[in-house]
């Protein structure tokens, strides 16, 4: 492939103005690059009162009378130091500290985290600190200075560390705060657990002066070729820059400008063999980067979607999504967060077992491993922000916030092909101020991200009685019609299914987003006992009726794989702080009602 064949688009301006009006993205496959991991046992004081940081807010320069500074009551008790983090308790990280310690549990505010490693820093090279993702405000500092602070619970971000970095020993000081707020994103009331803590892991990642920051490598839109672009960030932005798929024996060159970036889009040759990505066949190929000293390899499959009329195509071809609902939650009876690949390869597992081609991972982005194993075990993925429920609509720094984390989300995500629906919201009750913020988020989205759907879960309305159908105007602005509806749980008993007729103003594929009831696994009794596994039962078999009798339905992803935590949840004997709408318990049993369900998609 030669230099002429490199096509620098102006197109190309479309993508790179965002970038430019944002902080930069986070580093694309921070995992894949050289350094070393942070996860492990880390010291941790718990601060309700913010102690630690009281001196910090009232006078930001001098971190010196903060736990940033990292000092020690034990090394000379003849000074009065009222901390010590060589005396504290520990916490794992990646974790969050609910379900690490008993007097953790409900906890709520700020704990001071401290991890000392060793390094050594090499001349012409730069370091950053990157978070997987930790919930919910998080202020670092390195050897006693701050390097960045970061909101939001679920997106990675990356502190640049260079001139921080020492020879020899190193002290991390990470103060995360999990307090919820009324104007967050998401806000004070959710429907899951508010676990705090360095929910994911850490890493010191290094990389050469100039290197590459950030690229996009897929398919463009008529599966002829393939395009994308790379970002470079350092003082020599001018620079020779290489994508390769070894396997394919395709490779192309080109000079990035004065920006740092080069965009191509290089025609596949006629016989590539190219196998696109699909459940069936979850073809990723390694992919190699190269500018200068700086060279990144990733696995990347190569895939289409879009939709005509009330269809979803995937690689030109219709399928039906059959799917199920994921919180980010391990498997196993502590719960807690998920973030190793082998929680993603278990929860996964179990969707695969149920027959789904699709997961709905809610209500916020889940951890990297996650999508990464869904690209290699072939599921497809709708993603979501936390948007969720009743944000602070008219609340300029609540709409900046979430855009934040859109654009954090995307930018980790770019490349994996299982995702193929951005969600920008969940059940949002509709107002004039909320349609022009979700509005501007799905803008936003369709800009970043021209290539995969971009929807909301919204909810459906009954017109008269059993007359349902949308009525929400944020229709007109989805790919999807996809909405969360739970007749026969919320909304009357399972026999309404039956009675129910479904019409829709609007031509476009239809997604139930969420469907289901609760039952307590090996908790049996009458059909109509609520919390039954005959109860739910039966829910599944009216729900999976009534959807065949859906127009347009391109899909579902009933409302959940496996039980998880919430504090909204208070029956005693029955709840136990548990949502009970999964399929599977806590501990990964299968209720029936996933056989219904499973019976169900093997039948396609
Ligand atoms: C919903 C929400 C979800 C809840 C679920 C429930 O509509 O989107 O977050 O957990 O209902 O169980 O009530």
């Amino acid at each position: 492939m030669s230099n002429k064949q490199f096509i620098f688009s102006s197109i190309a301006l479309a993508v790179l103005l965002p970038f430019l009006a944002g902080a930069a993205p986070v580093i694309q496959h921070a995992c894949g690059r050289a350094g070393q991991s942070l996860d492990g046992t880390w010291r941790a004081i718990v601060d309700p009162y913010e102690n630690g940081y009281y001196n910090y807010r009232m006078q930001p320069m001098r971190t010196g009378d903060t736990f940033f500074a990292d000092r020690h009551f034990y090394a000379d008790p003849t000074k009065l130091v009222e901390y010590d983090f060589d005396a504290a308790g520990t916490l794992e990280v990646p974790g969050d500290w609910n379900t690490q310690r008993e007097k953790l549990y409900y906890y709520e505010g700020t704990v001071w985290y401290r991890r000392l490693f060793d390094a050594q820093p090499k001349p012409g090279c730069r370091y950053f600190i990157h978070f997987d993702g930790a919930n919910y405000e998080t202020i670092a500092a390195l050897n006693g200075e701050i390097i960045g602070k970061h909101t939001g619970g679920f997106t990675a971000f990356d502190f640049e560390v260079t001139k921080q970095l020492r020879a020899g020993q190193n002290s991390l000081i990470v103060k995360v705060d999990n307090k919820r707020h009324e104007n967050g994103v998401p806000t004070i009331n959710t429907d899951w657990w508010n676990y705090g803590g360095i929910t994911r892991s850490v890493r010191l990642v290094e990389v050469p002066e100039t290197f590459i920051r950030d690229y996009v490598v897929r398919l463009s839109a008529d599966r002829k070729s393939v395009e994308g672009w790379i970002q470079l960030d350092g003082n020599a932005p001018e620079q020779q820059v290489s994508v390769e798929i070894p396997e394919l024996n395709w490779r192309v060159s080109a000079r990035t400008g004065a920006d740092g970036r080069a965009s191509f889009i290089v025609p596949l040759p006629r016989k590539s063999g190219i196998r696109l990505w699909c459940p069936e066949d979850p073809k990723c190929y390694e992919v190699v980067l190269a500018a200068g000293q700086d060279r990144v390899s990733d696995r990347i499959g190569f895939k289409t979607v879009s939709t005509s009329g009330s269809k979803i195509l995937l690689n030109g071809q219709e399928i039906f999504l059959r799917g199920i609902s994921i919180h980010d939650e391990r498997p196993g009876a502590a719960a807690g967060r998920a973030f190793s690949a082998e929680h993603a390869r278990t929860t996964l597992g179990w969707a695969k077992e149920l027959g789904c081609n699709f997961v709905r991972l809610a209500h916020y982005p889940h951890n990297e491993e996650m999508v990464r194993m869904a690209d290699e075990m072939g599921m497809l993925v709708w993603s979501e922000i936390p948007v969720y429920w009743t944000i602070a609509w008219d609340d300029p720094d609540t709409y900046a916030n979430a855009e934040n984390q859109l654009c954090e989300m995307i930018a980790r995500d770019h490349n994996r092909a299982s995702i193929i629906i951005w969600s920008v919201a969940n059940e949002t009750p509709r107002s004039p101020e909320r349609l022009a913020f979700l509005g501007r988020l799905i803008d936003k989205t369709r800009a970043l991200d021209p290539t995969r759907l971009v929807s909301a879960a919204m909810e459906k309305d009954e017109t008269s009685p059993g007359q349902l159908t949308l009525v929400d105007e944020l229709m007109y602005k989805t790919d999807l019609l996809s909405f969360n509806q739970y007749v026969g749980w919320y909304d009357g008993d399972a026999d309404k299914c039956d009675r129910v007729v479904w019409t829709f103003p609007v031509e476009k594929p239809v997604i139930l987003s969420e469907l289901g009831g609760g039952a307590k696994y090996g908790r049996h009794g009458n059909v109509n006992e609520r919390f039954t596994e005959e109860y739910l039962v039966r829910l599944y078999e009216k729900n999976i009726s009534m959807m065949q009798r859906i127009p347009g339905l391109a899909g579902c992803t009933p409302w959940i794989l496996k039980d998880f935590r919430s504090p909204r949840r208070a029956l005693e004997g029955i709840q136990d702080d548990f949502n009970r709408k999964g399929l599977v318990s806590e501990k990964g049993e299968k209720k029936d009602a996933f056989y219904t369900l499973q019976n169900w998609y093997l039948s396609f």
